[in-house]
């Protein structure tokens, strides 16, 4: 199904974050999202660009994003139409920034679908209504103050507990958070590639601690590291940042350099290409989760579409929007015991809310085709 595209809007907004974010690669405070509109015959497409400001998490950062979608990417797209599907062959000859290509798909896919009357999750395939959700809780100044947000994160219902972690801010509060809450709590640790293999007998301190993964402990690039570390820990390696696309997964797998797959449909380049690492991970027994970017509701309807598929064993960090925001931009996402109802509506099932939108708009852009 082809469909006329029109143009395309990019629009900044600036969402000021409920509590810092601290991670191995740094503090944030506030998000600085680029928003992707596409108009198109069918009528209008959604999307966010996971991006964050600086380019510490990946190389992409979010004025970098909107520059190639404005210069590269939009002007690809062809003037007579194309299928949303066939988006990511005409992105294809430009190499990486997936990140970036990922919205303008997305966005694609959201007006096809709500022109269609189906709903993302439908369309991807989804297994469930609602999904089980964690949360991912940032390096804190003290131990307690790091108990305090955990049992608070526990009392809102959320079913599993990651912990940032970086050298200095590891085994302690693993064994903290265990000792107060117990053995019975779903525990696992992100890294974000603060370790070398040089590392590895201090990693396995954390063997003792039964948490369900230990994601990305070293460099992006150190696939062959991950795998030596992997057969020195008992606690299963999980892998972000190494995995951009299917084949780095298909890789990886074969490699033994991971047990389970974090599947950031930003970071390797669209849910579709989100779907085929599902797929792959599926035929090898290899668990998956869908991870996150700070998303707002915009970006977060679509993850929770993804993690309702059935490969999606182990809960996301799909956590609700009051998480992260004070006021999101769409009807916030609200924990129900611990999940987040998958969206039914046609496409993402969200809209902006245009007050709340331009509340928090810097500035908008429109490239017409
Ligand atoms: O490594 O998973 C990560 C946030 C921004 C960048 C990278 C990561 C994260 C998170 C939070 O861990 C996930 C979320 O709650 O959106
Ligand atoms: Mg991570």
């Amino acid at each position: 199904m082809r469909t006329k595209i029109s143009g395309v809007e990019l629009r900044r907004i600036a969402m000021p974050l409920v509590a810092p974010f601290r991670t191995s690669f740094g503090v944030e405070t506030s998000r600085d999202v680029l928003l992707v509109r596409v108009v198109t015959a069918d009528g209008e497409g959604w999307a966010e660009c996971a991006a964050m400001s600086e380019p510490r998490y990946c190389s992409e950062y979010v004025d970098g994003a909107q520059h190639v979608l404005r210069e590269f990417l939009i002007p690809a797209l062809p003037k007579d139409g194309l299928d949303a599907q066939a988006v990511g062959r005409v992105l294809d000859p430009f190499t990486g920034h997936r990140m970036a290509k990922s919205a303008l798909e997305t966005a694609l896919l959201d007006a096809r679908l709500r022109g269609a009357g189906e709903s993302f999750g439908s369309y991807l395939g989804a297994a469930r209504d609602r999904v089980p959700c964690g949360v991912s809780v940032g390096i804190m100044d003290s131990v307690p103050e790091l108990l305090d947000a955990v049992e608070a994160y526990i009392a809102e219902g959320y079913v599993r507990i990651k912990l940032k972690i970086e050298p200095g801010w590891d085994v302690e509060p693993v064994r903290a958070v265990r000792e107060r809450f117990g053995d019975e709590l779903l525990l696992q640790v992100d890294a974000n590639a603060a370790y070398t293999l040089a590392d590895t007998q201090h990693l396995t301190a954390l063997d003792d601690f039964g948490l369900l993964l230990i994601e990305q402990p070293l460099a992006n690039d150190d696939m062959v590291q991950h795998a030596a570390l992997a057969k020195r820990l008992r606690t299963p390696v999980c892998l972000d940042e190494s995995i951009e696309s299917a084949a780095h997964a298909a890789a990886a797998i074969t490699l033994g350099a991971c047990s389970v797959i974090n599947v950031k449909p930003a970071r390797v380049g669209g849910y579709l290409e989100a779907r085929r690492i599902h797929d792959i991970a599926s035929a090898h027994g290899v668990p998956v989760w869908c991870g996150g970017m700070l998303e707002t509701g915009i970006g977060r309807a679509a993850n929770v579409a993804l993690a309702a598929l059935p490969g999606f064993t182990l809960p996301g960090d799909t956590s609700g929007s009051h998480r992260y925001f004070a006021t999101d931009i769409t009807e916030p996402f609200v924990l129900a015991d611990g999940h987040l109802d998958v969206p039914t509506g046609p496409g993402l099932g969200v809209l902006p809310l245009p007050d709340a939108l331009d509340e928090v708009t810097t500035s908008r852009e429109w490239i017409a085709l």
